[in-house]
C-alpha cells in the first residue's frame, strides 16, 4: 500500500510479553519493523516508531509463580531484558514503554468508561474454567485443551497451535489445570462483555479496505463472517488494570494492551517533542497508523482492536502488517526439547546486522521462517561475506592503493540505469512489505558491482601508462558508485555494517539519515578514502 506522504506516519510493533528471555521468534516483527520505519525515513516521511513491554496477564503472572516472585519484579527485570535486546540489534523505537505505566491506566480507564457509556458492555453470568483441585478459577493460559473450533491443543484464550483463533472463556474442550494436570470442570462467575457482535457490518466494510499483509485481511474477514460472539474483556485476576467501579475484576490484558499503542504515542509526545497533542495520531484520521504484528495476533488487531477503537470513536489503524511464525530446524519452539535461540547467546557470538540480514532474506514476510544454523552461515558465506563483502573490500582496496581518494571520471549511464531500477524497485517493495526482495535488490545491484569490475579489469589498466590509470581511475569510481547506492538501500537491513562502508567511502553526511536520492548522486571525486577493513567474518558452525 501506497501510503500518503502529506500525513504523519505512526509505526508500532506488537508488544512482547516481558514473562522470559527474548528468542529469535519475537524478532520476526520487530527488526522488519525497524526496517520499514528506516525505509519510509528515506522516502520522506515524518515517521514515530513506538511500541513496550506488555505487563499484564496470565503469562506474566504464571511465569511469576513459576519463579516465585511477584508479576512486577517479572516485568521489571524483563523490561529491561528486551530493551538492551532491542538496543543491541539497534532496532530504534523513539519510545518503548510498559503498559503498567499510570498513563495506560488512565488510558484505559477512559476508554472503557466511554465503551460503558457509549452502551457496548453489559454484565452476565458465564461459565469459566474451574480446578476443583486447586479451588480455583482457571483463566486464559492457567488451562489447556483443545480448540472448540479445530481440534488443536490450545490455550484457555487461543488456539496457539492450530487455527489461532481467539478463544472464550468457557469454550475450550476438555478443559485441564495448567497448575496440577488435572481435568478441570466449569463454573458460573459474573463477568462484564463487549458487545462485539454489533461491530460486525463495521467491521466487514472496515476489513476490505484495511492495508497491510492480504493473510491478516482475509484472516480477519473469514472469521467476521462467520460469526462474531461477544467478547469477555474482565478476568477475576489481582495483576491488571482494574475494571473501573470493580476492586474484584481487571480488564483482559487484550483490552489495556493495545491501548498500550495510544498511551506510549501520548508518553513520547509529553516527554520528547514540543507537540504535546497525541490526538494528532488517533483522532480524526489525521494520521497514518501501521501496524506489525505476528499471524498469531491477527484476530486481536483486526477484529477486538478497530472495534474497539471505532466504538469510544478514535481513528482506526491503516495497515497491518502480519509476519508468519519462526520455526526451528522445522519444529515450533519449545524449551523442554532445546529448540530455542536466545537473542543474548545469538549476539554473543555474531553482528547483530548478520541476524536482521538473515531475518529478512530467508523468507518473505508473510511465510514461516524456518530457522537453522545452516541456513545462517549459507546466507551469511554465500551472500555476505561473498557477495558484498567482497565487493567492497576488493573495490575499496583497489582504489585506496591506487588512487588514495575517489578518482575523476564520469558515471556511465548503464551503471545510473541500473541504480535507477533498484531504487524504484526497493519502495515498491516496501510499499508492498516485501523486505526480502529489498534485500535481493540490493543484492543484485552488489552482483552487477562485481561483474562490473571484474569485466573491466582496471588492474590491467592502471599498469598502462596515463591514459590506462584514467580510465582506470573511471572505472572505479563507477564502482565505488554502486557500492554507495548498495550501501543506502541497505542501511536500513545492516545499518552498523553500512555505517562503516559508508566511512570507508569517505562520505561527511549521516548514512542513518540520507535520503534515498541520494543513490543517484555521484559520488565526489578527489573525496578521501579510508583504509578498508573486512565486513563479514565466515561463520563456522
Ligand atoms: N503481548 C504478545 C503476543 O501475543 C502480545 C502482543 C500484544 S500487542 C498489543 O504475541
Ligand atoms: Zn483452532
Amino acid at each position: 500500500m501506497k501510503i500518503p506522504i502529506e500525513k504523519p506516519v505512526l509505526v508500532t510493533s506488537a508488544l512482547p510479553y516481558v514473562n522470559g528471555e527474548c528468542h529469535i521468534g519475537h524478532l520476526r516483527t520487530y527488526v522488519p519493523a525497524d526496517i520499514y520505519v528506516r525505509m519510509l525515513r528515506k522516502m520522506g516521511y515524518d515517521v514515530i516508531f513506538i511500541s513496550g513491554s506488555d505487563t499484564h496477564g496470565t503469562p506474566i503472572v504464571l511465569s511469576a509463580e513459576a519463579q516465585g516472585i511477584t508479576p512486577e519484579e517479572v516485568v521489571a527485570k524483563y523490561h529491561e531484558h528486551f530493551k538492551r535486546i532491542f538496543q543491541a540489534l539497534n532496532v530504534n523505537f523513539d519510545y518503548y514503554g510498559w503498559t503498567d505505566s499510570e498513563s495506560n491506566h488512565r488510558r484505559t480507564e477512559e476508554i472503557v468508561k466511554k465503551l460503558i457509556e457509549n452502551g457496548y458492555v453489559y454484565k452476565k453470568e458465564t461459565k469459566q474454567a474451574f480446578c476443583n483441585t486447586c479451588g480455583r478459577f482457571l483463566p486464559d493460559r492457567y488451562v489447556e485443551g483443545k480448540c472448540p473450533y479445530c481440534g488443536a491443543i490450545a490455550r484457555g484464550d487461543e488456539c496457539d497451535q492450530g487455527c489461532g483463533k481467539h478463544l472464550e472463556p468457557g469454550e475450550i474442550i476438555e478443559p485441564k489445570c495448567k497448575i496440577c494436570g488435572n481435568e478441570a470442570d466449569f463454573k458460573q462467575q459474573e463477568h462484564f462483555f463487549f458487545n462485539l457482535s454489533s461491530f460486525t457490518d463495521f467491521l466487514i466494510s472496515y476489513l476490505d479496505k484495511l492495508g497491510g499483509t492480504r493473510n491478516a485481511r482475509n484472516y480477519a474477514l473469514e472469521w467476521t463472517k462467520k460469526e462474531l460472539r461477544d467478547w469477555c474483556i474482565t478476568r477475576a485476576m489481582e495483576w491488571g488494570v482494574k475494571f473501573p467501579g470493580r476492586d474484584d475484576l481487571v480488564v483482559y490484558v487484550w483490552v489495556d494492551a493495545p491501548i498500550g499503542y495510544i498511551s506510549f504515542t501520548e508518553e513520547l509526545l509529553n516527554y520528547t517533542t514540543d507537540e504535546k497533542d497525541w490526538r494528532k495520531y488517533w483522532k480524526g484520521n489525521k494520521a497514518t497508523i501501521v501496524h506489525f504484528i505476528g499471524t498469531d495476533i491477527i484476530y486481536h488487531h483486526c477484529i477486538f482492536w478497530p472495534a474497539m477503537l471505532k466504538g469510544v470513536g478514535y481513528s482506526l489503524p491503516d495497515a497491518v502488517v502480519a509476519s508468519g511464525m519462526v520455526k526451528i530446524n522445522g519444529g515450533t519452539f519449545s524449551k523442554s526439547r532445546g529448540n530455542v535461540v536466545r537473542v543474548k547467546e545469538f549476539l554473543e557470538r555474531f553482528h547483530p546486522d548478520t541476524l536482521r540480514y538473515y531475518l529478512v532474506a530467508q523468507s518473505s514476510h508473510t511465510k514461516e521462517l524456518d530457522f537453522s544454523w545452516d541456513s545462517f552461515s549459507m546466507r551469511v558465506n554465500n551472500e555476505l561475506v561473498a557477495i558484498l563483502g567482497n565487493l567492497v573490500h576488493r573495490v575499496v582496496s583497489f582504489a585506496y592503493k591506487n588512487f588514495r581518494v575517489v578518482p575523476e571520471g564520469e558515471i556511465d549511464e548503464d551503471v545510473f540505469a541500473a541504480i535507477e531500477r533498484t531504487k524504484e524497485e526497493e519502495t515498491r517493495v516496501v510499499d508492498e512489505y516485501e523486505f526480502k526482495k529489498l534485500v535481493d535488490s540490493a543484492m543484485k545491484l552488489a552482483d552487477f558491482g562485481n561483474s562490473f569490475f571484474q569485466r573491466e579489469e582496471p588492474w590491467h589498466l592502471i599498469k598502462m601508462g596515463d591514459a590506462g590509470r584514467e580510465r582506470c581511475g573511471e572505472i572505479v569510481k563507477n564502482v565505488l558508485q554502486i557500492i554507495k547506492a548498495v550501501c543506502i538501500g541497505l542501511e536500513a537491513v545492516m545499518p552498523e555494517k553500512m555505517g562503516e562502508v559508508w566511512s570507508q567511502l569517505g562520505m561527511e553526511s549521516d548514512v542513518h539519515s540520507v535520503k534515498l536520492e541520494e543513490m543517484m548522486v555521484p559520488i565526489a571525486s578527489g573525496q578521501e578514502l579510508k583504509k578498508p577493513k573486512k565486513l563479514f567474518e565466515l561463520v563456522e558452525i
